[in-house]
């Protein structure tokens, strides 16, 4: 089944928004498999943002990631990658939905509260980059057949 990583950024921590954000993925009927609240290494931001090294905005993205805790979250269902990215709205919050964490909660690009996995393969490299293979848990909620189809 599809994973997806979730980061609560440090601004989001800081902000007192980590309960709203994930109940907000969670009421959407996705499964948490894995969550820890961390700081975040360089060298861990700088494999998961090895995509944007020499971008502008590159050293200040390391900054604000490794600047303060983060909540890393492991989520498992069908479309989690999709249906985070939802939740979460577009980069840039001021052009985010109302509605979507980003668009409700954020205005500065670099102050954009969340990460989501982009593609499915990405869902599956970033959770285990994040994560070890014990800190993932098997199990079941109730209810996901009225969640879920098949
Ligand atoms: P996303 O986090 O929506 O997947 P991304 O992968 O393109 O967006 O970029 C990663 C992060 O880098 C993003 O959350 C905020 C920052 N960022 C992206 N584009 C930026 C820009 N043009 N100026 C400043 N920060 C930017
Ligand atoms: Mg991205």
């Amino acid at each position: 089944m599809e994973r997806t990583l979730l980061l609560i950024k440090p601004d989001a921590v800081q902000r007192g928004l980590m309960g709203v954000i994930i109940s907000r993925v969670e009421q959407r009927g996705l499964r948490m498999i894995g969550m820890k609240l961390m700081r975040v290494s360089r060298t861990l931001a700088e494999t998961h943002y090895s995509i944007h090294q020499g971008k502008p905005f590159y050293d200040k993205l390391i900054g604000y990631i490794t600047s303060a805790p983060v909540v890393a979250i492991a989520w498992q269902g069908n479309r989690a990658v999709a249906v985070v990215r939802q939740v979460l709205g577009a980069t840039d919050p001021t052009a985010a939905s109302p509605g979507t964490v980003r668009g409700d909660y954020g205005i500065d690009i670099g102050r954009n509260l969340t990460h989501g996995s982009d593609s499915i393969e990405n869902g599956q490299a970033e959770v285990k980059l994040w994560f070890t293979a014990d800190e993932l848990l098997d199990w079941e909620r109730i209810g996901e057949e009225w969640v879920f189809e098949t």
